[in-house]
């Protein structure tokens, strides 16, 4: 019988693929493979997602998949003694340090080594092993490959643009979408649309004017014709093999948002380097990204090996697969994100609170420029924009947990007078419209090792000076033995350091000669105290810096009123205990 593509052209059948190991230069292992290798194994009936074979060994012979092309033209390099070449750290000698160090501030790396490596360089095949024997459907979705950049580098870009079009399987790249975020170079004008010719799946557009990174891939993103859409930095070189693994999840189900691993190319020397396994990608507060290895009971109780997906709180942001029409049901990216930061959480807590999930795909490997600084100039303050974005998330997505994220640092963003965040209501809408689970929910069930407590301190209020506890009674405070069993005893001291029961905030008035418990409102800085806690024993002032830096919470010795006085370290009628300390 006649073998068939999917669109009905004939295909040849492949002979055994031939892996010749050669050793490269250094000594290092270099695989080579076949030309046949090249070619689209038998495509035929569609394998149902789920189908597995419960039994392995017939698993290769299964029809409608294929194993991994591992296809990669760049293994017989051109220029084998090329400086780079094989991923192998580029030199300058001493004499070009000036130069060097001149061209650095052009792309914040070794701009001036980077010119001189070849565009198309072997990298080692970074995969664990098993790899190469994943199968993978014959007929995945086809993907489009969207670089957005702002003044790239001309070598770094042009590597990026070769690596996808040297290590992914045509038939599966639809094209390569170069979204220019408005650069200022005049080398990304003509001179790349010349060069760019030479490939017809590459399509360059053009925005009129600059829109950040998050826009430009919504504007990329919107003249896409594939099935899949595939985000990568435009300083990046993907490895062998590095498609089909993030394609394939996406066909087992539509809405696992696949990401390589990103492994690291020296800023420094333009070396391509591994990084550990088992890494994920986490947050901090206030929402600062970071990676943090799996725990190794983890890995034990779920039988992992270095070759299987690693789910992922949060992505880093520059490099993922989703499905088109996925990205679209999630609303895409909040449009009123600038420049750079932010999307990346707000991606992540988007397609894990509306029935998403996020992977790493270890069989993927594509390494990327880590940079101190970023190259590009930002229209506004750089640490201002990428807080408002913060912020726009923490709004939509956080709940209550929002105030941690405030309470981490971001006070200032409250005060709407001074910093417009802007109108969100059509991202609260669509939270609302895709029905999406609660930020609890996330954190208890996508990111439960993350420590988020509610309050700093919770709890009976010890006044050490009286040895009673604060009290709340008919709406007015006083002290009362202390009894954890009596509601009206319990405070909490929240991360936006109000002294709240319920939604009542104690409140200074005037100078602090009175107090009322007033509606707790993030945006009021008479809400807020000063309260150095801690685990340690030692009770701590309660400051209402809002009135002065200087005065502190006092109890009167006889216990029926509260006042502020100045602080006085010795003073024990100033210092307050909380039942438990969570920070
Ligand atoms: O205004 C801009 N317009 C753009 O087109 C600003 C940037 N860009 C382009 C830029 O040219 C680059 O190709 O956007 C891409 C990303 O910008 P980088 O390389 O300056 O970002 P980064 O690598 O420092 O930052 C990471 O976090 C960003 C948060 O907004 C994005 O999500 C980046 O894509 C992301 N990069 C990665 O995830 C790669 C791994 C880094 C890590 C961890
Ligand atoms: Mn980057």
């Amino acid at each position: 019988t006649e073998l068939k593509t999917k669109e009905g052209h004939p295909v040849e059948t492949t002979s055994k693929p031939v892996n010749k190991d050669v050793k490269g230069k250094e000594g290092k292992q270099i695989r080579m493979i076949a030309k046949t290798d090249l070619r689209v194994a038998k495509p035929t009936i569609k394998l149902l997602a789920g189908d597995d074979s419960k039994d392995n060994s017939t698993a290769v012979r299964k029809p409608g998949v294929h194993k991994v092309l591992s296809l990669d033209m760049t293994n017989a390099p051109r220029d084998a003694k090329a400086m780079g070449q094989y991923g192998l750290a580029a030199l300058a000698s001493s004499d070009e340090d000036k130069e060097v160090r001149k061209r650095w501030n052009e792309g914040h790396f070794n701009v001036f080594l980077s010119d001189k490596i070849p565009v198309d360089r072997a990298i080692p095949d970074t995969r664990p092993e098993m790899c190469e024997q994943n199968l993978v459907h014959d007929d995945l979705p086809s993907t489009s490959v969207i670089f957005c950049f702002v003044d790239e580098v001309w070598s770094t870009l042009l590597r990026s643009v070769h690596s996808v079009l040297n290590r992914s399987p045509p038939h599966l790249l639809k094209e390569i979408i170069l979204v220019d975020d408005f650069s200022t170079k005049d080398y990304l004008k003509e001179q790349l649309d010349k060069y760019m010719a030479q490939f017809p799946k590459v399509r360059i557009l053009r925005l009129k004017e600059r829109q950040g990174l998050i826009r430009a891939r919504i504007a990329g993103a919107a003249i896409a014709k594939g099935e899949v859409l595939t985000f990568l930095d435009s300083h990046i070189e993907c490895n062998v093999g590095w498609l089909e693994p993030l394609l394939e999840r996406i066909y087992q189900d539509r809405k696992k948002v696949p990401c390589p691993v990103i492994e690291v190319v020296s800023d420094k020397d333009m070396s391509y380097m591994l990084v550990d396994n088992f890494q994920r990608g986490i947050f901090k507060w206030p929402l600062v990204f970071g990676w943090s290895a799996l725990p190794e009971e983890y890995i034990k109780k779920h039988n992992m090996s270095i070759s299987d997906p690693i789910r992922c709180p949060v992505m880093a942001g520059g490099l993922f697969s989703i499905d088109k029409k996925y990205f679209y049901e999630l609303g895409a990216y909040d449009p009123g994100l600038d420049v750079w930061g932010g999307e990346n959480m707000e991606i992540s807590f988007k397609i894990w609170m509306c029935g998403g999930e996020i992977e790493i795909i270890p069989c993927s490997r594509v390494g990327h420029i880590f940079r101190g600084q970023n190259p590009y100039k930002f229209p506004k303050d750089r640490q201002k924009t990428v807080e408002r974005n913060l912020a726009r998330v923490a709004e939509v997505w956080l709940d209550e947990y929002k105030d941690l994220f405030y309470g981490h640092g971001y006070h200032h963003l409250l005060d709407r007078k001074s910093i417009d965040i802007g109108d969100l209501s059509e991202q609260i809408e669509l939270r609302k419209k895709l029905q999406c689970k609660s930020f609890k929910w996330y954190l208890d069930n996508v990111y439960p090792d993350m420590n988020a407590p509610l309050a700093k301190a919770e709890g009976l209020v010890f006044n050490h000076g009286l040895r009673k506890c604060l009290t709340l009674e008919e709406g007015s405070l006083s002290f009362g033995k202390c009894d954890l069993s009596k509601q009206n005893q319990h405070f909490n001291y929240t991360w936006m350091r109000h002294i709240r029961q319920q939604d009542l905030c104690l409140t200074p008035q005037g100078k602090g000669s009175a107090f009322v418990l007033q509606l707790c409102d993030n945006a009021k800085p008479e809400h807020r105290w000063f309260h150095k806690s801690s685990n340690s024993a030692l009770a701590e002032h309660l400051i209402a810096e809002f009135v002065s830096k200087h005065m502190c919470l006092e109890a009167g010795p006889q216990g029926d009123t509260l006042r502020l006085n100045p602080c006085e370290t010795g003073n024990a009628l100033q210092k307050w205990q909380f039942t438990h300390y969570h920070a």
